[in-house]
């Protein structure tokens, strides 16, 4: 994989979220997702690589872009793995609040876990705790090994969680081990990636949300040096049924290397809405910009792109109504 795709793919979150972040609190998560998906479709196929989507918005006939086995860039260039969500945290941006992006994750084909859309319980550190925690274990054991490894007390270590009746028991569990809890409406790839990043102030990521978004996380972990371990969580019999004839053991305990295999791969993530990592998409007039994270697994580079965009020279980039 050539490392230029880095910049390439930079182009394409950037392009995403600045479409999205026009959308900001104006109650519309649909017009929001859409304006996100379009945009990354169109420069993706600007990008030099033959590109297949193994995480999307979608099978062939239920999503008119960005589906599940279509292809993607130039057809010149290396084959890989595309996962994608255009606009992660629809909610968040209609109305307003934190940490929506724009993310996608890049790996050599056949590396990534093609992941049903379907829920997945998580667990999720940064480099300091990688090793030592265990998505089978009690909570407090977690935020003990957590607080050892970065040389806390347990009183210190911040837990952060999605808002749901369905973490009732983790949160309780978090509480009465004396830990702190950053609640979050949406958003736990921001939840995951942030855990590896000092400035955010959270520790460990805990509970049950998307599937896709575990293998996209698990990326930009990989990139990172930390960890996520995850476990499939089917609701139905359908799902249940669905996992099986994937060849997929809901028992099994998904670690990196089956999330994302090899460390060929590349993550970008470009803040729509502002968040602890990553400022949101500033719309200044005359231009716009934007704040992109985006790592290389392989080298270990960790960058913040900082991008300035002409509305003036490049207007498809906000089409305002
Ligand atoms: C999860 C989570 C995402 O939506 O998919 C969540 O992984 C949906 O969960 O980050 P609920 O069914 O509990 O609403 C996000 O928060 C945003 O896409
Ligand atoms: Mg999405
Ligand atoms: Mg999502």
């Amino acid at each position: 994989m050539e490392r230029s795709l880095s910049m390439e793919l930079v182009r394409v979150t950037e392009a995403a979220a600045i479409a999205s972040a026009k959308w900001m609190g104006r109650g519309l998560k649909i017009e929001a997702d859409d304006a996100a998906t379009t945009a990354m479709r169109n420069v993706f196929d600007t990008v030099p690589m033959r590109g297949v989507v193994v995480i999307g918005e979608g099978e062939m006939d239920e999503a008119p872009m960005l589906y599940i086995g279509e292809e993607l860039g130039t057809g010149q260039g290396p084959e890989v793995d595309v996962a994608v969500d255009p606009l992660e945290g629809t909610n968040i941006v209609a109305a307003g609040g934190w940490n929506a992006l724009a993310v996608l994750a890049i790996a050599d084909r056949g590396n990534l876990l093609n992941a049903p859309d379907m829920y997945m319980d998580k667990i999720a550190v940064g480099p300091e705790a990688v090793g030592k925690i265990d998505i089978n274990a009690p909570v407090i054991d977690n935020l003990r090994a957590v607080a050892k490894a970065k040389n806390k007390d347990i009183e210190d270590v911040v837990a952060t969680i999605l808002d749901r009746p369905r973490h009732k028991d983790i949160i309780d569990q978090i509480r009465a081990a004396g830990a702190r809890i950053k609640l979050i409406n949406d958003g736990d790839v921001a939840g995951a990636i942030n855990t590896a990043f000092e400035k955010t102030g959270v520790d460990i990521l805990f509970g049950t949300g998307g599937a896709p978004e575990g293998v996209i996380a698990a990326v930009g972990l990989k990139c990172l040096g930390g960890e996520l371990q995850g476990k499939l969580m089917p609701q139905t019999a359908e799902e249940a049924e669905r996992c099986i004839k994937m060849g997929l053991d809901v028992s099994k305990v998904l670690k990196m290397e089956d999330l994302v295999k090899g460390d060929d791969a590349i993550f970008a993530a470009t803040g729509v809405t502002d968040g602890e990592l990553l400022r949101g998409v500033q719309l200044k007039g005359g231009f716009a910009e934007s704040h992109t994270l985006v790592m290389r697994a392989k080298s270990g580079t960790v960058r913040f792109v900082e991008g300035r965009h002409s509305m003036k020279k490049k207007p498809n980039l906000v089409m305002h109504d």
